[in-house]
């Protein structure tokens, strides 16, 4: 299988998959873009809202000042996702649940596609765009879908009638209790790691792979571009998610059988 040109996968990564016990997978924007899903960065642009950078209109500081304009923004991009679905890419990954004793999946998404394809357990790192948090009591809600349109999603608390915000994390703002320290207790334990669709400049989500990598794994990178974390991966698979992750589990099971 030969997702980018001249290159394959390695026969150390092919026999390190089909001998893994215990793999952790990282994902960033980059593993929905084949779903339809706009990226942050990438090809050298930054997302804009209403002339803002993201990670502006993305924080901490922003729903003190203006909640409502946080509010239009992840309707926005509530809208978007609606009709999208998971791609090869994710539906790759939820297979790994079951192919190894122990999978973590710990995505920055916040689109909910992973866990559509069927991966369970997603260690969320920066929260997810259908729930609603209380500003008071901190109660969660589901945000239905078609619930991007105003007035259809809730205003206010069920339990104590304050203010709702998106239950996603923000810049400046601390990941949910306990997301990232399983994580990174997950990433001293394994043998494999991926990082797929990320530009890791985001912190502390881009430590995961240094952790994985100074325990002693394998680290290999799935991503049409080079990012901060190549340099330390023993294995860079230049390319689309969707293209190349198919093709190792096919890959290594084509070796399996040369190797009977
Ligand atoms: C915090 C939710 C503690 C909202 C997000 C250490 C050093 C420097 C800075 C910091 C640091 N520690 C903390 C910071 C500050 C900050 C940070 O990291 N800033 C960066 C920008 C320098 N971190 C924080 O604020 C974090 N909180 O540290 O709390 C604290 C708290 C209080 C006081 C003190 C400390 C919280 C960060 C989380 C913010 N929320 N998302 C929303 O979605 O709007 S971050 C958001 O942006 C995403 O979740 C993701 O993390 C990031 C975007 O990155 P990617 O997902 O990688 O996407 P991107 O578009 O950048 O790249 C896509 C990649 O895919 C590209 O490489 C492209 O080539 C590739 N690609 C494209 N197509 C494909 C593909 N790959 C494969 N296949 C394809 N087909
Ligand atoms: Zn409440």
């Amino acid at each position: 299988m030969r997702a980018g040109v001249n290159q394959h996968i390695s026969g150390e990564l092919r026999h390190r998959f089909q001998n893994a016990k215990n793999v952790l997978v990282l994902t960033g924007a980059g593993v929905s873009a084949e779903s339809g899903v706009p990226t942050f960065r990438g090809g050298g642009h930054t997302a804009l809202w209403k002339g803002m950078r993201f990670d502006v209109i993305s924080s901490a500081q922003m729903v003190q000042r203006d909640l409502p304009a946080v509010w239009e923004w992840f309707d926005y991009r509530r809208q978007l996702l609606e009709a999208l679905k998971p791609n090869a890419a994710h539906l790759e990954i939820a297979s790994w649940q079951t192919r190894f004793q122990q999978c973590t999946l710990v995505t920055q998404n916040i689109d909910g596609l992973h866990q559509k394809a069927g991966s369970r357990d997603v260690i969320e790192l920066h929260g997810n765009i259908w729930r609603a948090r209380c500003v008071n009591c901190n109660a969660r809600w589901e945000i239905p879908s078609k619930a991007a349109l105003p007035g259809i999603r809730a205003e206010a608390c069920y339990d104590c009638a304050d203010a709702l915000r998106p239950d996603v994390v923000l810049f400046g703002e601390s990941l949910p209790p306990g997301a990232f320290e399983l994580a990174a207790e997950r990433a001293e334990e394994c043998e494999l790691c991926f990082v797929v669709g990320t530009s890791a400049l985001v912190y502390p989500a881009a430590s995961l792979p240094e952790i994985a990598k100074a325990a002693g794994a394998y680290v290999c990178e799935v991503n049409p571009e080079r990012t901060p974390l190549s340099d330390l991966c023993d294995e860079v698979l230049t390319g689309k998610a969707g293209e190349w992750l198919p093709g190792i589990s096919f890959d290594a099971a084509e070796q399996g059988r040369f190797h009977k």
